[in-house]
Parts: structure tokens; sequence; C-alpha cells
């Protein structure tokens, strides 16, 4: 299929905040650049993030970090955590076993981030965190929330400039689709250091959910 583009300003859009809209059905992709927060780390392309969402899969992201959705115990399940593992190897269990040993022999709270390397995945790192499961009765939009702006700390500081984001709780965990998409994009927009990264992608596995988080970053 051919390639259009436009401007978002014939859509209606503010052009300031839309970079461009690749009009392609089966790769849909919102991209959008926020303004950096002051002060001499901020050091993004041309001073600006780019926040943008994409339909796929988070194991093919050539990006410098990918977030797991993962559970307190850290030592893979299904969902989006199983094809981590999967497409990572052994090498990914093992660290998040020594992980488990060292810093939380108790498991990873919900809400919490922790960063280990990538193992055979074309990323550089991955960042562990744990969504609230909301048929346990887990439904602070704060955690889930933390779980975002947690990871984002996390990525700057092993010094990743580009981080791509799964929907958190919105698979096995059982949280709504719009409002994971809300929390996420509120999450990652709200943060005062998001824009010290690059690119903050929202990769999302089903079309609903990618129609969830467009939605979402079209809001503004
Ligand atoms: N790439 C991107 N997104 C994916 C992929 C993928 N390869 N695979 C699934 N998704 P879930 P949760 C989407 O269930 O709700 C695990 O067993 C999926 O369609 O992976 O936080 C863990 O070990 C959904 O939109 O995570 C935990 O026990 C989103 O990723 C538990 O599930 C999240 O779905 C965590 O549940």
């Amino acid at each position: 299929m051919p390639r259009s583009w436009l401007r978002g300003d014939s859509l209606g859009v503010n052009p300031d905040k839309l970079e461009c809209i690749p009009l392609n059905l089966r790769v849909c992709r919102w991209s959008y650049r926020q303004a950096a927060a002051s002060g001499p780390t901020g050091a993004s392309v041309r001073g600006m993030s780019h926040i943008e969402a994409v339909r796929g899969d988070i194991t093919e992201q050539r990006v410098d970090a990918i977030v797991n959705a993962a559970n307190s115990a850290l030592l893979g399940g299904g969902g989006v955590d199983g094809a981590i593992h999967r497409a990572a190897g052994p090498e990914l269990l093992r660290e998040c076993r020594e992980v488990r040993r060292t810093a939380y022999p108790a498991g990873l709270p919900v809400g919490e981030a922790v960063v280990t390397g990538a193992g055979e995945l074309p990323c550089r790192w991955v960042i562990h965190t744990v969504g609230p499961n909301w048929h346990r009765g887990e439904r602070s939009e704060a955690d889930l929330a933390r779980c975002f702006t947690r990871s984002l700390e996390e990525a700057l500081r092993v010094g990743a400039r580009s981080v791509a984001f799964p929907a958190v709780s919105a698979g096995v965990y059982g949280w709504a689709e719009p409002t994971v998409a809300r929390v996420a994009v509120s999450a990652v927009r709200g943060h005062d250091q998001a824009s010290r990264l690059e690119l903050v992608r929202f990769v999302l596995f089903n079309d609903r959910m990618f129609d969830e988080v467009e939605a979402a970053l079209k809001r503004g």
C-alpha cells in the first residue's frame, strides 16, 4: 500500500504537537513532540522528545530499552512477559533470578521497576515493572502510573535514550484498555524528566489498544 503523509494542520490537529501521520492502515503511527524540561540535561534531539504509538511486537523494537509487564516473581509468565523471555533466551531469566536473590528477595512490588540486560533481544536493557492486578482488587491508578514513571526513571538512570512500553496491566491483569491508555499517556507526558529521552514509544499488540493510545495522544 502506498504511503502518503499529511500535515497535522490539514487534519484539524494542532500542528505544533503533531509531527506526521503516515496513512498506512497496517502500520499506523502517531508521533508527538514534547517540549524539553529546562535544565542542562534536557539534551534530546533538538531539545524535544517524541512520544509515539505503534502497533507491533515489543520484542522486535530497536530501542535502547523495552519495558516488561512482569509479575513480582520476575521469573517469566504469559503475555508480553513470556514473549520477552522467549526472545531474550536464558540469560534474561538468569539475571532476573539474580535480581530476586539480591535486590528483591520478596519479589518486585507493584508499581516498582528494575533493569536487567536484554539477552538476545535487539535492545540493550529490559526494564521489568509489575502492574496492579485488577482481578486481585489492585485498582489504584497511581500504582499503574508509577509503573510508567518508575520505568522512565530507571531508563534514564542507566543511560537509555529510547524506551518502548507495552500496555502494562491491560492483559492478564485485567485493567480496561481505555484506562490503561489514559494513565500511561498522562504519566509519561506529566513526568518532568521524560523529555530527557529522545523517544518514548508505546507498542500495542492489538488494534483496540492501539486505538485507545492513539486517542489518548490526540487528546493532548
Ligand atoms: N508485544 C507488545 N504487547 C504485547 C505482546 C508483545 N509481544 N504480547 C502481549 N502484549 P499482559 P499484564 C500485550 O497480559 O496485563 C504475564 O503472565 C497484550 O495484548 O502481557 O500486565 C506476567 O507474567 C496486552 O495489551 O500483561 C504477569 O503475570 C499487554 O501486552 C501478567 O501476565 C499487557 O498484557 C501481567 O499482566
